[in-house]
């Protein structure tokens, strides 16, 4: 039978009080995978006192030791990779390869931040004054909530989780209601490393009841979001009310540049594994392909040749580089897109439909597809489409190709095949995103640089990396006067 999920509030699995449940369902076969709690705003306010009560022990617990909870986590992590990877193609679709990738990048960057339990660095500077010492030392921000998407169930969460456990916050989390599973067996994970009752809370269920009572509680001292500009909008505007600090990581509309110089085989091959890996369903995707003119012909040949030979389906089964599509209702959102591509005048090359016959009937499949002639204004060409659907886009020249690249509301990720040297250096400098790649897709951040973008993809904030602590922190800044006399800053510069 079937599995139900509890949530997960001060130490203990319990039942949320609506007493109802809602189905986690294989967007490859309809198969019912497990159920979780459809909570209601009383479930998170039980969360929320639950960190509250555990903050101050778990922010005097030294640094080190908050560490040593996320190194014992990534060897769990390790140990159950495979069998993590089947549960994530269950729940999300995205093929095994992707899925082992996936996991590993949950455990990348719990191992990158667990180690700041011994760093957690400050600095030390010189006073202006004699006697007088000055130094910064960051402490927890306090209660963070967390919203994540579904299209990385695991290592979203744990970009988020880890870095906030180990600069001494308390969490309360929701994931995804399309795929909260890996959320869970990541909550379950962190449990059995040890981490104390009430630290880490998870709370399942609809953004409308759940998210709205994590974005408004005043109780609440952070929110970190990853999702949808137009919900991160709201989320930002909840955070402002009460002066929380606030990270997102919203859309993308990323462009890969082809100059005619490049190696085409392999710029390829970055598209389709931009384009297709996962679907299409990657902030990072790739959604428009630039390309000098002079190559055009050739480039779009051996693409769509590689793109028709695409094996989309289960992502459990050999070969499929495409899965299916989270949900009926994405699904219907990406056949619209593709619907007005057509009514724009954008010429269709492969694909375009709904793959519905024999095995791909339970699940949610689209061919993966791909348009031409796409002109920057055209809404394919404009708006995140989350899908198997790239657009062609042919420039005149270099210039043409970066003005085309930054002409969205996004700025994620970027990347450019050239050999040209200082066409690759002038264009890591134009591109207006967060993230730029040469000779490289779109798709494929590492857990040890800053991950984020630029525009209406976030608001500043960067997460991963050198920065993967400073969402979760709060600078202090320390004078200590051992002169035993007054010392007025500013003015009694110089005296002994
Ligand atoms: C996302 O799509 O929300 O760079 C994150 C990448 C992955 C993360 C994507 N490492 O494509």
């Amino acid at each position: 039978m079937a599995k139900t999920y509890s949530n997960y509030i001060d130490g203990k699995w319990v039942k949320s009080e609506s007493g109802k449940t809602f189905d986690n369902i294989n967007p490859a076969t309809g198969e019912m995978l497990c159920r979780f709690q459809a909570s209601t705003q009383k479930d998170v306010l039980k969360a929320v006192t639950a960190a509250e009560k555990a903050f101050a022990p778990w922010k005097n617990t030294p640094a080190p030791k908050r560490g040593e909870i996320l190194y014992k986590a990534a060897r769990i992590m390790e140990e159950r990779k495979e069998e993590l990877a089947k549960m994530l193609t269950q729940e999300n679709g995205k093929n095994m390869d992707e899925s082992r990738g996936e996991i590993q990048e949950g455990i990348d960057i719990t191992l990158y931040v667990a180690g700041e339990g011994r760093r957690l660095f400050g600095e030390t500077t010189p006073s202006e004054l004699s006697n007088k010492f000055c130094m910064t030392i960051r402490e927890p921000v306090g209660i963070i909530g967390m919203i994540t998407p579904w299209n990385f169930p695991f290592a979203i969460p744990a970009w988020k989780i880890p870095p906030a456990l180990v600069a001494g916050n308390c969490i309360v989390f929701k994931p995804s209601s399309d795929a909260p599973w890996l959320g869970a067996r990541l909550v379950e994970i962190l449990e059995e490393a040890g981490l104390p009752p009430g630290v880490l809370n998870m709370v399942t269920g609809s953004g409308g009841v759940v998210g709205k009572e994590i974005a408004n509680n005043p109780k609440i001292d952070g929110l970190s979001f990853t999702g949808s500009t137009s919900t991160g909008k709201d989320i930002y505007a909840a955070g402002a009310a009460r002066l929380a600090g606030v990270g997102l990581e919203m859309g993308g509309k990323n462009p890969q540049i082809v100059l005619k110089d490049a190696d085409l085989d392999l710029a390829v091959d970055g598209a389709i594994w931009g384009g297709f890996g996962t679907a299409g369903q990657r902030c990072t995707a790739t959604s428009r392909l630039i390309i000098e003119k002079a190559v055009l012909d050739k480039f779009t040949q051996k693409f769509v040749q590689r793109v028709r030979n695409i094996k989309v389906g289960n992502g459990l089964d050999k070969g499929v580089l495409t899965g299916p599509i989270i949900n009926g209702k994405q699904k219907d959102k990406i056949l619209a897109y593709i619907k007005i591509g057509k009514e724009e005048g954008a010429k269709l090359l492969t694909g375009g439909n709904a793959l519905e016959e024999g095995k791909y009937g339970k699940g949610n499949f689209i061919e993966p597809t791909v348009f031409t002639n796409v002109k920057k204004t055209m809404t394919i060409a404009q708006e995140e489409i989350f899908g198997p659907v790239v657009s062609i886009m042919p420039v005149s020249d270099f210039e043409e190709a970066i003005e085309v690249a930054n002409s969205t509301e996004y700025g994620l990720s970027a990347s450019i095949y050239t050999n040209d040297v200082t066409k690759a250096f002038r264009a890591m400098r134009m591109l207006e995103s967060g993230i730029v790649y040469v000779n490289a897709p779109t798709i494929g951040a590492e857990a040890h640089m800053p991950f984020g973008g630029i525009k209406n993809t976030g608001n500043g904030k960067r997460e991963a990396g050198s920065e993967a602590i400073k969402e979760f922190t709060e600078l202090k800044s320390i004078f200590v006067d051992y002169s035993g006399g007054l010392q007025r800053a500013q003015i009694d510069i110089g005296k002994k």
